[in-house]
């Protein structure tokens, strides 16, 4: 080429490049540009001297293209890196004027959008989400007052009650410093010492143990503010108040085998089912309720309000309704909204004030500060995410990333700018935040109060209100944790802190480890709270709840067409699995189509599953190992299994227990065997309400409960 000429176009050279030009050229409008907003005609060869030479320094678009691209990332999150986010609203069912001044409370039915953020808390961006964890449930309400965070988890209660422990408990948590694992797991070593010395997680490691850790949906979780907070109202008295979130599908939870197996199959299993619902318009709910104490009646627990590591059991002071969230936009980009979402817990609204939980006191510190390292600087409230709707007008300036074009003096007091911003005046309390009057005395002292000492009760409480199986899950997942840790002293000092708990979780943790049964510590009360318990945290309905349907050629289309009527008129999604996508052709040549190839799918993705009848088909599906393990899974995790006609010959073929298949009680356990759709559809959508049936024989370990 003689210099001058112009380079070649793209796709100039050849057949297949001509082809891929009508995917090149744009019209101008969305035309590509560099950074600087200039067309670019090329962006797949970098300049170069002659065709086979040296890429040139001079191609700018080049050098800007790849140095972008060398600073996409920025820090995860040192905790809660895995998350994800949704956008909705929130709205009160009625005023709390009588409680808090919060603007966002006084008007029923009044929208404040917010922002969601759902989270692991071990693991790494990448992490699996259907890990064994606690789970960050963190809202942002953009409010006319300014943001308001209530940066909650799905447990009520944390490891530890002095937020200067926090790190210590992190690096216990996170994976070993030498070989950075296990990946989004607590099943090692450094946390189990770090919790056997340390008994004041005791009651959090119940809720870590149970299945609360191990959430079907982020839809079907409950969230907790976790600290005593504060609530003022206009004339500044305040009044203690805990947040509760509880979801409108109910509590429900994965079983532990369900859970590890899903993490291969589809590492972003929660993730994927809040996006797909909010896709769908399957919009996510929670009702928002509040346990309110009178200051006078501060002392009148067991324990101290102060002490996140206790809650207010319900029967005592019942949860309060008091509106509704509803999440029904998906982030657009995740990078921008979902990872530079910055939430904190000293962004309060006027009439939401803190208490002195030393937890809540040092959270209060870290989240603004960690922001600054993940977001690379101090204006980090100017990114669209985090930016408030109400108005800002402050005299911070300058600093990384300024996106404002700022103007006149930046200090306070002035003369020069007429005074502005200006403090609101004496007189003017209207949406003026005001620190609550405490009154505080005291000695400047390390020590830790006296009322947070007891560290065992509430453990009790958490055990005693178990069911057996939800008692035999926390038993088997102690068993679980524990069998990872090498060393016999900490496995025996943690057995010992569970004796304070209960006698009979700690002699059957002990059993599964080989250890002795210590003796349980003397005065182990027997109080109970039935609210704790999945049992009592139902939802209503089986709306988004997915149906695995197995067919072949000579599946009776017509019942599946039935069942598949009956279950979506409930809100359930249904989906027919075969060997192969396409379709499949029922015994008189109808056709059924197939949404899944068999093998890209597993149980684990499913709540519940249909095999209709279809001679044919049903021998094909036996002869199926992917689909005989899918009915021996569904079984083995709980789920509702219906079987028509023929189908019922999957059930022996996956080896169920003869009493299940021969007893008669198979629909006492979820098994729904029957002659006709007709027959089986209700009973199946009764069993799904049911979600998992835990009393199975075979189910529970024997050993696990008495
Ligand atoms: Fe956090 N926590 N935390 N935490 N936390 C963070 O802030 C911290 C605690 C929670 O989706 C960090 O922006 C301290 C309790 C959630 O972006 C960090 C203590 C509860 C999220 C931090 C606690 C939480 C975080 C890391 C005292 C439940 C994710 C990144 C022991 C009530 C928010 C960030 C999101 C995130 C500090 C304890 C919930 C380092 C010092 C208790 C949901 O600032």
């Amino acid at each position: 080429m003689t210099s001058g000429t112009p380079n070649p176009r793209p796709g100039e050279h050849d057949e297949k490049d001509r082809q891929l030009d009508r995917f090149r050229a744009a019209p101008e409008s969305d035309a590509l540009t560099t950074d600087q907003g200039v067309r670019v005609d090329d962006t797949d060869n970098a300049l170069r001297a002659g065709e086979r030479g040296p890429t040139l320094l001079e191609d700018f678009h080049n050098r800007e293209k790849i140095t972008h691209f060398d600073h996409e990332r920025i820090p995860e999150r040192v905790v809660h890196a895995r998350g994800s986010g949704a956008y909705g609203y929130f709205e009160p069912y009625e005023s709390l004027a009588e409680y808090t001044c919060a603007d966002f409370l006084q008007e029923p039915g009044r929208r404040t959008p917010v922002f969601v953020r759902f989270s692991t808390v071990q693991g790494p961006r990448g992490s699996a989400d259907t890990v064994r964890d606690v789970r960050g449930f963190a809202t942002k309400f953009y409010t006319r007052q300014g943001n308001y965070d209530l940066v909650g988890n799905n447990f009520p209660v944390f490891f530890i009650q002095d937020a200067i422990k926090f790190p210590d408990f992190v690096h216990a948590v996170k994976m070993e410093p030498d070989s950075e694992m296990p990946t989004g797991a607590s099943a090692h070593n450094t946390f189990w010492d770090f919790c056997s010395l340390q008994p004041e997680s005791t009651h959090m490691l119940m809720w870590l143990m149970s299945d609360r850790a191990i959430p079907r949906s982020f839809r079907m979780m409950q969230g907790f503010g976790v600290h005593t907070f504060r609530f003022v109202d206009a004339e500044g008295r305040g009044t203690f108040v805990k947040f509760h979130w509880k979801p409108r599908l109910g509590v429900n939870s994965l079983v532990w085998d369900e859970a590890q197996i899903a993490a291969g199959r589809d590492p972003d299993f929660n993730r994927r089912d809040l996006w797909e619902a909010i896709e769908s318009g399957d919009f996510p709910e929670y009702e928002l309720g509040v346990q309110l104490v009178a200051e006078k009646d501060e002392d009148a627990f067991d324990f101290d309000l102060l002490d996140a590591t206790k809650i207010i059991p319900e029967e005592q002071v019942p949860v309060r309704p008091i509106g509704r969230m509803v999440l029904d936009r998906n982030p657009q980009n995740f990078f921008a909204e979902t990872e530079q979402v910055a939430f904190h817990t000293a962004n309060v609204v006027p009439g939401i004030d803190f208490t002195n939980d030393p937890l809540l006191q040092g959270r209060n510190f870290s989240y603004l500060d960690t922001q600054l390292i993940r977001l690379g600087g101090p204006n980090f409230a100017q990114l669209p995410v985090n930016r408030p709707i109400a108005d800002v007008n402050t005299n911070h300036r300058d600093g990384y990333g300024q996106q404002v074009i700022q103007s006149g003096d930046s200090y306070f007091p002035n003369s020069l700018s007429g005074g502005c911003p200006a403090h609101a005046g004496a007189a003017d309390t209207t949406g003026v935040f005001r620190h609550y009057q405490e009154r505080v005395a005291g000695e400047k002292v390390r020590v830790r109060s006296e009322s947070f000492k007891d560290h065992y009760s509430q453990a009790t409480l958490f055990w005693n209100s178990m069911s057996d199986w939800e008692k035999a899950h926390v038993v088997e997942a102690f068993r679980f944790e524990l069998g990872k840790v090498g060393s016999t002293e900490v496995r025996e000092r943690m057995v010992g802190n569970l004796a304070h708990v209960h006698g009979d979780l700690s002699a059957a943790v002990a059993a599964g480890l080989g250890l002795p049964a210590p003796q349980p510590a003397s005065g182990i009360r027997t109080h109970a709270s039935p609210a704790l318990s999945q049992e009592n945290l139902g939802g209503h309905g089986i709306r988004t709840r997915k149906v695995a349907v197995l067919a072949a050629d000579g599946t009776d289309v017509e019942d599946v067409e039935t069942v598949r009527g009956r279950l979506t008129e409930e809100g359930a999604l249904v989906e027919v699995l075969a060997a192969d996508e396409g379709s499949v052709h029922g015994a008189d040549s109808e056709v059924l189509k197939v949404d899944r190839a068999l093998p890209t799918m597993a149980s684990v993705l499913y709540d519940a599953l249909l095999v209709p009848g279809g001679k044919q088909a049903v021998q094909t599906l036996m002869d199926d190992p992917a689909a005989v393990r899918f009915v021996e899974e569904s079984y083995r995790h709980g789920k509702p299994i219906a079987v028509e006609g023929d189908g019922a010959q999957m059930l022996a073929a996956a080896r169920l227990p003869a009493e299940v298949l021969n007893g008669g009680s198979a629909a006492e356990q979820g098994v729904i065997i029957g002659d006709g759709a007709e027959g089986i559809a209700d009973t199946f959508v009764g069993a799904m309400e049911h979600h998992r049936f835990m009393h199975r024989p075979g189910l529970l370990n024997p050993g696990a409960i008495d």
